[in-house]
């Protein structure tokens, strides 16, 4: 069924190696003076209905040092003996209830399977990781995430620490490994939102390009790395639609944000395009102008650049073309407004884009830390560049000529920042007017 995918995607990285994840445990540990401990709890199990749960996504922080992908893990950072050492709590072996749940690798299968120095059953974490803390003056935690670690920190009275200061900055820039994992999930997502353009006819459910696209993924291993949009017509218009449940009108441009995760890395894209298979006239001089505006966007990823000016191309662009189409009657410096936050926002609310890595909306900002100095691009960075301009019929809060009503359109691709330019990981999938049309409804 996806036979035109599996062979043109190629084949599948390995996931990150214990080497790798090695280093990272050491460079994490050079940063931490040797009386404190770091702590890096698991993503909670969610309840989805009763005793029904979501299905569970590993922390991503947890997942970076120690490639564990499994639940309940958590990892301890402490000096002893004259060098750091990685302790995992995990739970035990339990046939009984593994029965019911699952197999677990348990304390021997941890130590074995994962770069680690030290596994300990789960049931044990209150009175071993209790005395730990006690010789230590500060504790790096992230709080909200397992309670029972919550509460073992709270008692300890340690002073606290975060320690998302310094992942946060290791996380930023990819290594080539990781590299290859995102480019491949870049790859996987382009040749989804290929498959589902190729079926796209009038009459089709919005569920039905998600089902293609979610399903690719399934096909290869993956999952999606957020829930995808699918929005035709005026659902287009509004940024996180998620319910998918419309059938698609002819003359409706269909908006699918779509992305998907290969070892907990993701990729993230968008791509906009008539049903039918034809732009309207309306609709094709909105398009043009967004992808003029998103290969701005990515002209503007060069080293050395600050992390705004990706966003300061884009909207220029936009605002520009807004007032050539008439849509905005101003200046370009008018439509821009003070700190870009012109008229021309009324169109285009969101930033260009954000980092992308183990989560979809990559740790790092724009700054480094809440109040820091701005982040200047450098190799190894990934992005999004992603603008868009939406025209919601159903918006009390804007006056435009009925021809732009329900209108949405954006474009997003996944870019590596590079000594070389911007690399777009997501090249395979097209943008171009004239690829699309002939691509939508080919099938
Ligand atoms: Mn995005």
């Amino acid at each position: 069924m996806y036979g035109r995918v599996t062979s043109a995607l190629g084949n599948r990285p390995e996931r990150i190696s214990h080497t790798e994840l090695r280093q990272r445990q050491l460079d994490f540990c050079a940063e931490l003076s040797t009386d404190s401990v770091a702590i890096i709890t698991n993503n909670p199990v969610s309840i989805r209905s009763r005793d029904t749960h979501h299905r569970h996504r590993f922390n991503s922080y947890l997942h970076y040092l120690t490639g564990w992908h499994g639940e309940n893990g958590v990892a301890v950072f402490h000096y002893a003996e004259h060098k750091w050492e990685c302790l995992l709590y995990v739970r035990p072996r339990d046939i009984k209830k593994e029965t019911w749940t699952g197999r677990r690798p348990g304390v021997d299968g941890a130590l074995s399977g994962w770069p680690i120095d030290a596994a300990i059953s789960r049931d044990c974490i209150t009175e071993n990781l209790t005395e730990i803390l006690n010789s230590a003056t500060k504790i790096y935690h992230i709080p909200g995430l397992d309670d029972v670690v919550d509460t073992i920190v709270a008692d300890s009275g340690k002073d606290l620490g975060d320690p998302r200061k310094t992942l946060d900055n290791m996380r930023v820039i990819k290594s080539d490994a990781e590299i290859a994992l995102m480019q491949y999930a870049a790859d996987l997502a382009a040749l989804a939102h290929i498959e589902a353009m190729r079926e796209c006819n009038i009459g089709m459910g919005e569920w039905h390009m998600q089902s293609i696209i979610e399903g690719c993924f399934l096909y290869h291993q993956s999952e999606w790395s957020y829930p995808s949009i699918v929005g035709s017509g005026d659902n287009a218009t509004i940024l996180h639609y998620n319910e998918n449940s419309q059938e698609m009108l002819d003359g409706d441009v269909v908006l699918i944000d779509a992305g998907c995760e290969i070892d907990g890395y993701a990729s993230d894209i968008t791509r906009s395009f008539p049903v039918n298979g034809k732009f309207t006239d309306a609709q094709r001089e909105i398009y043009a102008l967004v992808l003029k505006a998103q290969i701005a966007g990515i002209e503007a990823c060069q080293v050395g650049s600050p992390w705004s000016s990706m966003h300061h191309a884009t909207s220029q662009v936009l605002a520009q073309g807004l007032i050539d189409l008439g849509i905005l009657d101003c200046s370009l410096e008018d439509a821009l407004g003070e700190d870009y936050n012109g008229p021309y926002r009324d169109f285009f609310m969101h930033g260009t884009g954000h980092f992308l890595g183990l989560d979809v909306h990559d740790v790092g900002g724009g700054r480094q830390g809440d109040d820091g100095p701005e982040r200047i691009l450098a190799p190894g960075m990934v992005v999004t560049i992603e603008p868009g301009l939406y025209f919601g019929a159903w918006r009390e809060d804007i006056e435009i000529d009925s021809k732009w009503a329900g209108i949405g359109i954006r474009i997003e691709d996944d870019v590596l920042i590079s000594e070389n330019g911007p690399v777009v990981l997501t090249a395979k999938c097209p943008k171009e007017i004239t690829e699309i049309e002939a691509l939508v409804g080919s099938n």
